[in-house]
């Protein structure tokens, strides 16, 4: 029965290494004892092999039945011979099965956790650290049980048999045989450590030089806007020279350890066979007993060469397991957890003193927020860049969970309902657009839990003014978007993101800056079909234009966290403050916009003119 790939690992595998490593070997427990036995298995069969020899030369070389003896000697070290390799081959195939299972277990976890995380633990993670834990460091973990814990086995396992073979043949030629092992092995792993921080430096090295390269690739633009070309080579072949130095210092190491180590287990060679020799010579062993021990001792030697590289590399596993343990450990966000009404939202919202504070920053985002919207209202909120705008409409959907204060949303304190209750009736455009690499059909229809037809997508295309963008393109809406596809304008990706939102049907609806990237004509065009949307659906509409907020509901202006002005628009412009600044501002630039635009010559008056007079 094949062991099941996906098992829930957070409380299994995060405790010590080796209690982790163990537990996330579960159903693979028998067969990684297999591979074990099959390798010891090959190394007896190797070791009766030898055996089979020296009783061949002592017994049966010198005895009569010679002739008929003969092809049984041959057949039988043929089968051990096979038996060996069977049993090589077996334990290589059980013990790859179990780390490629292993492997895929942790990549299936690994996935699903990153994906579940909170936002706060998103933000602190970088992206390019997550994949190399969740790629490389599972195969560093991959390997040390497909190569280097069964290797170790194997090194030992023959090291046991063959040394207590030669002990049955003389117990002072065993001691001899290994006298000068310790120094080889010591020797041998004093290396491989040291070999294993040259190459973290040397990786670390690659990680910097490909960094270089890939940002070089993706702002290329920015180099070359700022002609600074030859300075980017030059710093790329600094780091390129440092990749060189390292690299050449690794491959001397080991271009000094293997000859001396040669040299070593020469020497060790000589004098076994040497002693051996002189017993042989002495009478106190057989001819055969001396054939034997040759091959014990070739088995005893050359593997414990390789015994310290596969002890360091576990160490390597053991550092990257690590680090995948750290990530395992990370908290996901419940989702489930909580109220999931029948019914959809009614949209009554009140926010209540209300305080926020970015999970481990100083500092409040949002102090003291109240507020109250009825259902089907629409909300704008305006307010300077980081003003706390976005940090407030990210709490609707509980992306983050406020501090202090309560929201209450239908009557019912906001963190009661579970995540993905609000998620599914929440609809938000954000602020930066994402789509993903594939077709623009399948980037609108994003997240859908039912079917819509092909004029529901056109309708949502519509109201986000995008669709006849859309027919623009080869492929119309099967276009591929991203790297294999077309390249879209910030604006064009906005309103497909839109479109997304549309289409989602949400009660609840949150513009974050959802038309920050649309000319003032198009966005007039977006406001037109969003009106429609937004009857009788609560709406939060984050906007810089008074264009865009006038007919609010209810507007409130946001400065360092806090409000600072709300009311309705008449209420606003009516009374001093940030509110009439801003209106009055914006009014001018576009009366004298129009003037100019109507030919009329009244901006040469000062900083606002926007065009040369003619
Ligand atoms: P915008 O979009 O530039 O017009 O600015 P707002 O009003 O949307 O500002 P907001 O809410 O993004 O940022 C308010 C403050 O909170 C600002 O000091 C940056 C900080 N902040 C924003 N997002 C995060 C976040 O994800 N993590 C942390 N730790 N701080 C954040
Ligand atoms: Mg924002």
């Amino acid at each position: 029965m094949e062991p099941s790939a996906n098992i829930d690992l957070k409380n299994t595998v995060t405790k010590g290494k080796v209690t982790g490593l163990w537990r996330l070997m579960r159903g693979y427990h028998g067969i990684y004892l297999a591979a074990i036995i099959s390798v010891g298995l090959a190394a007896l069969s190797r070791t009766g092999l030898y055996v089979l020899l020296g009783k061949f030369v002592d017994e049966i070389l010198p005895s009569e039945n010679i002739r008929q003896l003969l092809p049984l000697v041959v057949i039988g070290l043929l089968l051990l011979a096979l038996l060996q390799g069977g049993f090589t081959f077996l334990g290589g195939r059980l013990a790859a099965k179990t780390a490629e299972g292993v492997a895929r277990r942790l990549r299936n976890y690994l996935y699903n956790h990153l994906q579940r995380l909170s936002f706060s633990q998103n933000d602190r993670l970088q992206t390019g650290d997550l994949l190399q834990r969740s790629t490389s460091d599972v195969d560093t973990v991959r390997r040390m049980f497909a190569e280097q814990v069964i290797g170790i086995g194997r090194i030992s396992l023959l090291f046991i048999v063959n040394f207590a073979a030669i002990a049955l043949i003389d117990v002072r030629l065993a001691l001899i045989s290994v006298a000068i092992i310790p120094v080889i092995l010591g020797i041998s792993l004093f290396f491989f450590i040291k070999v294993g921080h040259a190459y973290e430096v040397f990786q670390e090295q690659e990680a910097r030089l490909s960094n270089q390269l890939q940002e070089n690739l993706t702002g290329v633009r920015v180099v070359k806007a700022f002609a600074r070309q030859e300075y980017e080579k030059d710093a790329f072949e600094v780091e390129n020279e440092e990749k060189y130095q390292r690299g050449r210092k690794l491959t001397l190491m080991h271009a000094t350890y293997w000859p001396t180590t040669d040299v070593l287990a020469g020497v060790q060679m000589i004098l076994g066979f040497y002693v051996a020799a002189v017993m042989a010579l002495n009478g106190e062993i057989t001819v055969g007993m001396y054939i034997a021990y040759a091959g014990f001792l070739v088995a005893l030697i050359w593997p414990i060469r390789n015994l310290g590289r596969l002890i360091a590399d576990v160490s390597t596993g053991f550092v990257s397991f690590g680090r995948i343990q750290k990530i395992i450990r990370l908290d996901e966000e419940p989702l489930y957890e909580g109220e999931y009404p029948e019914r959809p939202l009614r949209g009554e919202i009140v926010f209540d003193q209300v305080n926020f504070t970015y999970e481990g920053e100083e500092g409040e985002v949002l102090h003291d927020i109240n507020f109250t919207v009825r259902p089907g209202q629409k909300i704008a909120i305006m307010g300077g860049t980081g003003s706390g705008k976005t940090s407030l409409v990210n709490l609707l959907p509980r992306f983050y969970d406020y501090s202090d204060g309560h929201i209450l949303l239908d009557g019912a304190e906001l963190t009661t309902y579970s995540r993905d209750y609000l998620r599914q009736q929440i609809g938000i455009v954000m602020q930066e657009p994402f789509l993903f690499s594939t077709t623009i059909r399948q980037n609108i229809t994003y997240g859908l839990t039912r079917e819509v037809t092909e004029e529901e997508v056109y309708e949502a295309a519509k109201a986000a003014a995008v669709h006849e963008v859309i027919l623009s393109f080869p492929d119309g809406y099967d276009t591929m978007v991203g790297e294999r596809g077309v390249t879209l304008s910030g604006g064009q990706k906005q309103r497909i993101t839109l479109a997304r939102t549309i289409l989602r049907d949400p009660s609840l609806l949150i513009l974050d800056d959802a038309t920050s990237s649309v000319d003032t004509e198009t966005e007039e065009i977006i406001r037109n079909a969003l009106r429609k949307l937004m009857q009788n659906r609560t709406t939060f509409l984050i906007a810089h234009r008074v264009q865009s907020v006038m007919d609010a509901d209810l507007i409130l202006v946001l400065e360092h966290g806090r409000i600072i002005q709300s009311g309705a628009h008449v209420e606003l412009v009516n009374q001093p403050g940030t509110y009439r600044r801003i209106y009055n501002l914006q009014s001018r630039i576009e009366s004298e916009l129009e003037a100019e635009l109507a030919g009329t010559d009244v901006i040469s008056h000062g900083k606002l003119a926007l065009a040369e007079p003619a």
